[in-house]
């Protein structure tokens, strides 16, 4: 068999398991081709993707604009490392600074390693700028975070399948209750050796949680107040995820201006990451003030791809495809309507508990117990109905579709979902 011979579900899945590492357990099907909001396996059979790779195709599937600027770049210069300049890199900084309103971007390749970057971007600015005594910085992390898996950012995790037999432990991070702000401040009021406090804007692994409407704006005020960096880790809910171009500050053209709840919070570090990208390359970066990012100079941090031509054609045109079509108003609009609908159908439900979550993130919460087998069985009827989706922690299923999603489409995938769920009831 040569090795782009066409082969089967069944063949992909054995070849896997028999070569591949087994640091993932998919759900039981073979994806061979995507466009939009749609994915096929090698069978054919077509399904509705309401994962997009964990926020990572809010674009949609290969989007031509973007598989053309890769295309385009690819065959030009595909690399050159940051020994030498290259003609994309500075139109990358410059378009993507004044997209998000910062004054400084550090390239990078993947979510981890963005919020590495901006870990030691913290640390380095508290010891040069803040004055804190070296090798005294502290970072305030939450409970039942997920910044990655890098050993530093397993080390703050409270997840034990992730941190389990992969000690010894990188020191330096203290973990508080999400959505706490007395637990914030009793931290920050007591403890003079903070340098930053790092937050997903919504816990997504965690299950979508949602905090508080006045819970980032007032931990943002708590961490001016003690002179401490506010990180957002915006790898999932940024690039128009949570109907907003970022969750936390909005910078959104969204016809309908109350369309948060929350008012715009402007982070001293954002992290982005996934959609940077439109899911066909890994980017990711860190943006910050000069004040910030200029505590960085040559030698102290880089990557090989960081920045590379391809990353930054790509990150341009995916982020023009969320500015052009209007991706954080559909967002939003299509996740008040999926809400309205899939909560129509948990008032009369026994299985679903409940849904939650802001634009197109949500989560739905099954009815048993933590590590039941119920919400797998129920993504797997949803594979065999035609839509594609993953338990997160058990007992939720996360629902996170293409941001491209039309109404009638979506209209479609609530029909599929209910159905599925009625066989559960
Ligand atoms: C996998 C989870 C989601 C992230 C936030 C940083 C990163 C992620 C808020 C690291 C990555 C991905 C990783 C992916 C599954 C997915 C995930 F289930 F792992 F936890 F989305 F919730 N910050 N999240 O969500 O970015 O290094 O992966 O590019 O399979 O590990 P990365």
């Amino acid at each position: 068999m040569a090795v782009l011979d066409h082969i089967s579900s069944q063949e992909a899945m054995a070849l896997e398991n028999k070569y591949g590492a087994q640091n993932y357990h998919p759900l039981p099907v073979v994806l061979s081709k995507g466009k939009g909001v749609y994915v096929w396996d090698v069978e054919g059979k077509k399904y509705y993707d309401f994962l997009s790779a964990y926020s990572s195709l809010n674009q949609g599937h290969c989007h031509p604009k973007i598989v053309n600027a890769m295309i385009e770049q690819a065959q030009k210069l595909t690399l050159t490392s940051r020994a030498f300049y290259n003609d994309m890199l500075g139109k990358y900084e410059k378009f993507a600074t004044q997209y998000f309103k910062f004054d400084k971007l550090l390239p990078i390749n993947s979510g981890a390693e963005a919020v590495e970057t901006a870990l030691k971007l913290c640390r380095k600015w508290a010891y040069e700028v803040k004055g804190l005594d070296l090798n005294k910085a502290e970072i305030i992390v939450c409970e039942n975070n997920f910044h990655g898996r890098t050993t530093t950012i397993i080390s703050f995790s409270n997840d034990p399948v992730a941190r389990k037999n992969f000690g010894p432990y990188t020191e330096g991070f203290i973990k508080i209750e999400y959505d706490n702000l007395k637990a914030l401040e009793d931290v920050l009021s007591t403890n003079e050796n903070i340098a930053g406090f790092l937050v997903e804007p919504i816990q997504g692994e965690a299950g979508v949680y949602v905090p508080s409407d006045d819970y980032l704006i007032k931990a943002k005020a708590l961490c001016e107040k003690y002179n401490v960096l506010f990180i957002a880790d915006e790898v999932q809910t940024g690039i128009a995820r949570t109907g907003r171009l970022l969750a936390t500050c909005g910078n959104c053209s969204c016809e309908n201006k109350d369309c948060s709840g929350t008012p715009d919070v402007k982070p001293d570090i954002l992290v982005l990451g996934k959609a940077l990208s439109g899911g066909l390359y890994p980017v990711s970066a860190v943006l910050a003030s000069n004040e910030i990012m200029n505590v960085i100079q040559p030698g102290n941090h880089g990557s090989t791809f960081g920045g590379n031509p391809v990353a930054a054609a790509v990150a341009i045109a995916a982020l023009e495809v969320v500015r052009d079509e209007k991706l954080a108003e559909n967002a939003y609009v299509m996740g008040e309507l999926f809400r309205e609908e899939m909560n129509k159908y948990i008032a009369n439900s026994k299985i679903v508990k409940l849904i939650r979550g802001k634009g197109l993130l949500n989560a739905i919460v099954i009815n048993d117990h933590e590590d039941s087998d119920t919400a797998w069985n129920i993504c797997l009827k949803l594979r065999d109905n035609g839509l594609l989706a993953k338990p997160t922690h058990g007992n939720m299923i996360r629902f996170a579709p293409p941001l491209v999603m039309t109404k009638e489409q979506l209209l479609d995938c609530v029909d599929i979902i209910c159905k599925t769920l009625q066989e559960f009831e």
